[in-house]
């Protein structure tokens, strides 16, 4: 093994090929703790180059690679094992061009988010993916999961904020996939054949991202509704009040928000009493406009007269809407103080949404009463985190002992109402058995088939989306 570490050393420099178990703990964490990680060591090719003479190392020695970016990904999707290799992309971190007239940013793939964000501002543009890990999450893992986030309903998941990307292949050929074109219609798209693709096709090492007018106004209200059929006819007042031009639509749970509040340090109640759901609504403007502000007014006056709505707060200052989005944000992490959580990240068709909620609170009712549902997630885009909290009384690995059969009870309700039991985390390992369950053998062998095309030896993450 001495000689396989030095041969990599020989390509990325010595103190860029790492084998000390001390020093390979952050990278083989995982998120939420499900699953034992662990490797022969880790890479750092500082280009893309040296990623290219990696894998074509590895290849030559039949040795398989587990891409990573920011391990920041909720599937286990960067799992390793002991035989395995991780490709830590966090030196290809340069902001290579951004294009203010053609409102693109090129940058390679250990880019961390909120840099891009930083960068676009800068240049009077926004890059619109936003999600919780921001600050940490580099945009080839992004790509590589097709991310969701906040913004969707308005600017697309990840797919659509990508223009062209440039990838290296199991064999080490390079792909200069670049395209700053909206427009370049020859033959098939082969960018989204990687984008969602988590590593298992191919190593994205760079990409061209589409950047949009920066959004000099923003109008952010918090909602206090009765149910998520409410929710849902406020969303369509809206999008018509604000021209269609509602960036984000967030469903919070009275549990979620009751439990952020509680927990979580900078949190108070923004109401003089608890709501049964809560929508965070979002809407962008180019530049402050008092016309917009006042349509919203009224569309939520209107919709408290019509018993649409039972309080509303729209944000006086940068200040107030900053801590109206941070409830969002916190009622994620708030979770833990209630033990062992359950997650989904599932879509259905946004109509059926209330009914989808009606069912799958019946589906664990009947299954564990005493189990706590704390849904919430993008109600713009139909996507939910239906996740459900241990009972009080219960011990949490007995609690995550259910984690399989609740997903079935969660997953069977979303594919009932033609939905989908992967929304924007992705697969990676934890959803395999879905993809079988749920895709239909046709579909499965022409992912079988596209993997086995551009991997044919299975050394890019190995055993990660479709078995
Ligand atoms: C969200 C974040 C990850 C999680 O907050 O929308 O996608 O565990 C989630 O829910
Ligand atoms: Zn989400």
């Amino acid at each position: 093994m001495s000689e396989f570490i030095n041969g990599l050393r020989a390509i990325v420099g010595d103190r860029h090929a790492v084998t000390r178990k001390d020093a390979l703990k952050r990278f083989t964490e995982e998120l939420r703790g499900r699953y034992q990680s662990d490797c022969m060591g880790v890479v750092f090719p500082g280009s893309t180059e040296e990623v290219s003479r990696v894998i074509r190392f590895c290849a030559a020695h039949g040795m398989a690679m587990v891409p990573q970016g920011g391990n920041t990904g909720a599937m286990g999707g960067t799992v390793s094992t002991p035989e395995q290799l991780i490709v830590n992309l966090q030196r290809l971190d340069r902001i290579v061009e951004v294009d203010r007239v053609n409102q693109t940013m090129t940058v390679q793939a250990g880019c961390i988010l909120a840099n891009i964000q930083e960068a676009a501002k800068d240049a009077g543009l926004l890059f619109p993916l936003s999600l919780g890990a921001q600050g940490s999450c580099q945009i080839g893992g992004n790509i590589a999961t097709n991310a969701g986030g906040i913004n969707v309903l308005q600017y697309g998941n990840t797919r659509d904020l990508v223009l062209g990307i440039e990838v290296v292949l199991a064999d080490g050929r390079v792909w200069q996939g670049l395209n700053r074109l909206r427009k370049n219609n020859t033959g098939y798209d082969l960018r989204h054949l990687f984008i969602g693709s988590e590593g298992t096709l191919g190593i994205i090492t760079a990409a061209v991202l589409k950047l949009f007018p920066y959004p000099g106004g923003r109008i952010v209200s918090l909602i206090g509704v009765e149910t998520v059929s409410a929710a849902l006819e406020l969303m369509v007042s809206m999008k018509s009040a604000s021209s269609d031009r509602l960036t984000s639509f967030e469903l919070m749970s009275q549990r979620s928000v009751e439990t952020a509040v509680t927990h979580m340090a900078q949190q108070r109640n923004p109401f003089d009493r608890f709501y049964p759901w809560y929508i965070l609504a979002v809407v962008d403007s180019t530049e402050p406009d008092p016309q917009l502000r006042s349509r919203i007014e009224t569309a939520l006056e209107q919709a408290w007269t019509d018993s649409i709505v039972r309080d509303a707060v729209i944000a006086e200052s940068e200040s107030q809407s900053a801590r109206l989005m941070l409830l969002r944000e916190d009622i994620v992490e708030a979770q833990k103080f209630l033990g062992g959580s359950i997650k989904h990240d599932v879509a259905v068709p946004i109509s059926c949404v209330p009914d989808f909620m009606d069912s799958a609170y019946r589906a664990i009712r009947d299954y564990m009463p005493e189990a706590i549902p704390y849904p919430y997630g993008h109600l713009g885009d139909g996507n939910l985190h239906f996740n459900i909290t241990q009972p009080p009384n219960m011990d949490r690995e007995v609690f995550l002992g259910h984690w399989k059969t609740i997903n079935t009870l969660v997953h069977d309700i979303a594919h009932h109402y033609h939905g989908s039991f992967s929304a924007e985390h992705g697969i990676g390992i934890t959803k395999l058995d879905e993809m079988e369950k749920y895709k239909s053998e046709t579909e499965l062998d022409l992912l079988r088939d596209i993997k086995s095309l551009f991997d044919p030896h299975g050394i890019l993450n190995p055993g990660k989306v479709i078995r």
